[in-house]
């Protein structure tokens, strides 16, 4: 029985990223990114894994691109890997990274399944890092450069194009803890870098309406509601800042056009003198927004967290992931909801959703059963539909993910794949969790 059905024209996708499942990272003229090199970094990564092989996809897209067929997917979310397009970050272009990525959108074109395509999804090429990176004011010019190229070269294909995905965990994975590439430390980089991903964004996005773009243009943020341990004014304090930080550090400047008033103060001498006229340029009307979307905030004040000064409290009596992420539906349908009621009525895609479980080894008959993730997709589902039934435009689903894949720092550690992949042999097993959303794709609903 159909409980939540969706509209006809509801975007059923799978998402997935070029460093997590491409492998080949420095084939046919590719240049290295800051996550080749940071996974090639003893330490930096569980067990040492790289990105080298991952799940060969550069290979085997077209396998890949069957299986989504199989899905009944209507979309896919792919990145796009600015290294292999512009190896050095600027200037000369790899023509047979563009061939790559076209034969991609060819393939998925010829299956029915329309391409979202995301032009940042964590690899920078390493040789803008030599020159500053996300820290180097000039990077908005260096990501409008590669941005055009790939405009030019698959606005025929790409429905929908994704500037950014998840600004907040490049700076804060990447700049302030130093977790993620480029591996930095640094309170007084971290802002700098967050207001130059802000400003790369808006350049992107002027350059493709100046260029006249045929299709739709946003930006994937992740956003996690946050919600009081206690009443007491400390842990209510705390929430507002973890709030600012997480949710409100991007979308306020992109919708309305200043950062968050808590911000300054969060980060003391660290906050810089922004030039005027910046806001102005990154406030770019967009045709959607993604939300990436996996837990809540439980939040409560802890001075020994820098900026937010805010630490998550683990509620007892829930569900974990294996990525120790409580699962928690009612959080999406609450940052839907809070979304439009900040920002207004933009359609919203969810361009992420997904869990990483710990999957039993194959039954006899190949079988792979992960029952967890299909509770967490229904419960999510469920969640998405209960915020359009209060008037939230979503438009599309995206599970994270596809296939089982790197998880960055965690390595292959962490399978959140609805098809399992045996990274010894490369075979694909759709799980039951692959079997269960085919059929809520086929009905329409959960
Ligand atoms: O694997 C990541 C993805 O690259 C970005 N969003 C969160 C996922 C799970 O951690």
């Amino acid at each position: 029985m159909i409980e939540y059905r969706f509209p006809a024209d509801f975007l059923w996708g799978a998402a997935t990223a070029a460093y997590q499942i491409e492998g080949s990272p420095l084939a046919d003229g590719a240049g290295p990114s800051i996550w080749h090199r940071f996974s090639h970094t003893p330490g930096r990564v569980a067990n040492d894994d790289t990105g080298d092989v991952a799940c060969d996809h550069y290979h085997r897209y077209l396998e890949d691109v069957a299986l989504m067929h199989d899905l009944g997917l209507d979309a896919y979310r792919f990145s796009i890997s600015w290294s292999r397009i512009l190896p050095d970050g600027t200037g000369r272009v790899n023509q047979a990274g563009l061939d790559y990525y076209r034969r991609l959108t060819d393939a998925l074109l010829e299956n029915g399944i329309k391409p979202m395509a995301t032009l940042y999804h964590w690899d920078l090429p390493a040789a803008l890092d030599d020159r500053g990176g996300w820290v180097n004011r000039d990077v908005a010019d260096w990501f409008a450069e590669y941005a055009e190229v790939v405009f030019r070269a698959l606005d025929d294909r790409v429905q929908f194009w994704v500037t950014l995905n998840e600004p907040w965990v490049v700076t804060d994975g990447g700049y302030l803890h130093g977790v993620l590439a480029p591996g930095h430390r640094d309170l007084f980089e971290t802002p700098i870098a967050s207001h130059n991903l802000l400003r790369a964004h808006g350049r992107a996005v002027s350059a493709y309406r100046g260029m006249g773009g045929k299709h739709a243009i946003g930006i994937v943020v992740n956003l996690e509601p946050k919600y009081p341990a206690s009443q007491n004014a400390e842990d209510l304090e705390a929430v507002r800042r973890a709030d600012a930080y997480m949710n409100r550090q991007y979308l306020d400047p992109i919708f309305l056009g200043r950062y968050p008033e808590e911000l300054a103060g969060m980060w003391g001498e660290a906050w810089p003198q922004f030039p005027a006229g910046d806001l102005g340029a990154i406030r770019q009307p967009l045709d959607f927004v993604g939300i990436n979307y996996y837990k809540r905030g439980v939040t409560r004040a802890d001075a020994s967290v820098p900026v937010e000064r805010a630490s998550r409290l683990q509620p007892p009596h829930a569900i974990y992931t294996e990525m120790k992420w409580e699962v928690f539906p009612q959080g999406l349908t609450d940052i839907l909801l809070w979304f439009r009621d900040r920002y207004g009525s933009t359609p919203l895609f969810v361009t992420e959703n997904g869990a990483a479980f710990y999957d039993p080894p194959a039954a006899i008959d190949g079988e792979i059963s992960d029952p967890l993730r299909i509770h967490y997709l229904r419960t999510h589902l469920i969640a998405v539909a209960e915020a359009m039934k209060r008037g939230v435009d979503v438009r599309g689903y995206f599970i994270w993910s596809l296939l089982d894949n790197l998880e960055w720092s965690h390595g292959y550690s962490k399978r959140f794949g609805i098809v399992h992949v045996d990274f010894a042999t490369q075979r694909r097993t759709p799980k039951s969790s692959a079997r269960f959303y085919r059929e809520v794709i086929r009905d329409g609903g959960v």
